[in-house]
């Protein structure tokens, strides 16, 4: 009897779990592109461009390897727009005896998958996604009966289970966490290593045209589209940061520079995320360059912390809070985000930098998420729900199961600290050690009250009084507000009148919701 197995836009792998045992004769690999998808949020429109165009190219692969594929393009006159409908419409052209499927990325998604047995009447197997390396059973088990989710615990687990960096049943090189190496600034430097770019073929070409018609008001650019498209494409660009860029990524992991969008990171998110690269292959590949002399012990543990650690680890937490984890509010943020959000047109370089660059590729790396962008937001007392949107719009590697516990758990501390245990705010100060932006602002980093003063350095000290009822007792924050309690009425005063006057001005229009 045949089979119908749905691979949605994220499961663009070969050794995905629906296909695992499938026979190619009695198969019917269904793809999607669906108008639901595209819009459920304004997605950036090189996102867009990128899935299309990978699904696109996936199916041909696909065909090639000998499955039998249905694909719906989006274009398609008779396209329902959303996957419920299009599994309705493959039934009716295949009547297949069951569905097999993959489990989806979402909470939103998961609900449709789960009312197809009911609403069509046949069997619907839902497999776990092998790709993750941790199982929900697992991360459960795991945090159960635990106080704190402590990622450092969750990553020395999965270390073990997987025998990564492990000599013996001890850590290479002697320490689990070398993250005390990683902290360095950069500086401008003419032979640091570039990623590949990758010029559109002709089904990227017709898929940027479908794009810039149909979705001229999202937010992002499609200039310059250079994102691999296929597994190939995408194991090429992994060669060339093992090669290049890997020795220094734990330097350089926090450093930011003036017009360099990718330093020394690897910028195979989009790609891992989509199934094009095996997260389990890349911490292998990682290891390989460190048993082979050629990457330092901090930048391949570093490294492989980000993908056995973080990566496994913000999975776990978004399926075990919950479809209401995105609601949560903990510090009780309303302000909408500023309009610049949109445009990047602001007087603060370093988020300029960020946003113009988010907008123009759909890409920052770790430090200008968090502690540009994310830091901004949380300090201006922007409504977490409103942020997490516009990160799942712009990113390339967005996708709600990774987006939001980092964006509303670990950036807004929206949850009240279950990723952290404080929040990540700083002032102008660790934007200015840790990147060269300020040099080339018009805001001044060394003041703190009057027009030049940079606005982050008030906002800091406003964010802390305000929280006080709700951290002031967080032991990690206690020097903070020691040191604010030290300072006279008078300066306080002028700084919490400084961060009022600022974000008064700020101007607070939801552009780009709409
Ligand atoms: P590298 O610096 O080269 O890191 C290696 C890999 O580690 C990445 O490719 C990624 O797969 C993984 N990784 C690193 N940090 C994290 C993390 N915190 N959570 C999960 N995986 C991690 N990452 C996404 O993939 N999608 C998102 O939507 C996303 N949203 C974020 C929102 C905020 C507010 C913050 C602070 C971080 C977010 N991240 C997200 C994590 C991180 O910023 C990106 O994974 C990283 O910038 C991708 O670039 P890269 O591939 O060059 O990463
Ligand atoms: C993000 C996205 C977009 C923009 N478009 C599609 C699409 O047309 N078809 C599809 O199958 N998937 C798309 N996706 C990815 C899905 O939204 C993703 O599979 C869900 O978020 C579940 O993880
Ligand atoms: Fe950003 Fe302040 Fe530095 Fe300007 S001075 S770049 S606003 S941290």
């Amino acid at each position: 009897a045949r089979t119908l197995v749905p691979v949605l836009g994220d499961q663009l792998s070969f050794d995905l779990s629906s296909l695992a045992g499938m026979s190619t004769k009695d198969t019917v690999v269904l793809m999607m592109e669906v108008r639901d998808e595209t819009t459920y949020v304004r997605h950036h429109k090189k996102k867009i461009a990128y899935i299309l165009s990978a699904m696109r190219h996936h199916a041909k692969a696909l065909v090639e390897a000998g499955w039998s594929v249905d694909y719906v393009r989006l274009d398609d006159p008779d396209n329902t727009g959303s996957f419920t409908g299009e599994i309705a419409r493959a039934l009716a052209r295949h009547d297949p005896a069951r569905i097999v499927v993959t489990e989806p990325g979402e909470w939103r998604v998961a609900a449709m998958i789960e009312s197809w047995q009911t609403l069509f009447g046949l069997p619907v197997e839902i497999r776990a996604d092998s790709r993750f390396l941790c199982s929900h059973r697992e991360f459960e088990d795991w945090a159960a009966g635990r106080r704190e989710l402590t990622m450092e615990f969750f990553y020395r687990q999965m270390r073990r289970k997987t025998g990564l960096l492990l000599d013996g049943d001890k850590p290479a090189g002697g320490r689990w966490n070398f993250d005390k190496d990683n902290r360095e600034a950069a500086d401008a430097d003419l032979f640091m290593p570039r990623p590949l770019r990758f010029e559109p073929d002709a089904i990227t070409r017709e898929v940027l045209v479908l794009v810039a018609q149909r979705f001229a008001d999202h937010p992002g650019s499609l200039e310059g589209f250079d994102y691999a498209v296929t597994a190939a494409d995408a194991q090429r660009q992994a060669d060339s940061f093992f090669a290049n860029a890997l020795p220094d990524f734990g330097r350089y992991e926090d450093a930011m520079l003036l017009g360099e969008r990718f330093l020394w990171h690897s910028i195979l998110s989009p790609y891992l995320n989509s199934g094009l690269l095996d997260p389990l292959d890349l911490c292998r590949r990682a290891e390989a360059e460190f048993r082979a002399g050629r990457a330092p012990i901090n930048s391949v543990e570093g490294y492989i912390r980000q993908i056995l650690g973080w990566r496994e680890y913000v999975r776990g937490i978004y399926w075990r809070e919950g479809p209401d984890y995105v609601d949560r509010n903990f510090l009780d943020h309303r302000s909408n985000l500023p309009e610049w959000f949109w445009t990047g047109e602001t007087r603060m370089q370093c988020l300029r930098e960020a946003i113009g660059q988010t907008l123009a590729t759909g890409h920052a790396h770790h430090i200008q998420r968090l502690m540009v962008v994310g830091n901004f937001a949380l300090l201006a007392g922007c409504d977490p729900k409103q942020v997490h949107e516009w990160y799942l719009q712009v990113y390339v590697d967005a996708y709600e199961w990774v987006e939001l516990p980092n964006t509303l758990g670990m950036s807004q501390f929206g949850d009240g600290g279950l990723l952290g245990s404080k929040p990540y705010v700083a002032s102008g100060a660790y934007i200015n050690r840790m990147s060269d932006y300020c040099g080339a602002c018009s805001y001044n980093v060394k003041e703190r009250v009057g027009s030049e003063a940079c606005p982050f350095n008030a906002l800091y000290w406003h964010f802390l009084e305000r929280h006080r009822d709700k951290l002031g007792q967080n032991h990690r924050l206690a020097m903070a507000y020691r040191n604010w309690d030290r300072q006279d009425r008078d300066s306080r005063d002028a700084l919490l009148e400084q961060a009022r006057t600022f974000l008064a001005g700020c101007s607070q229009t939801q552009a780009g919701q709409s």
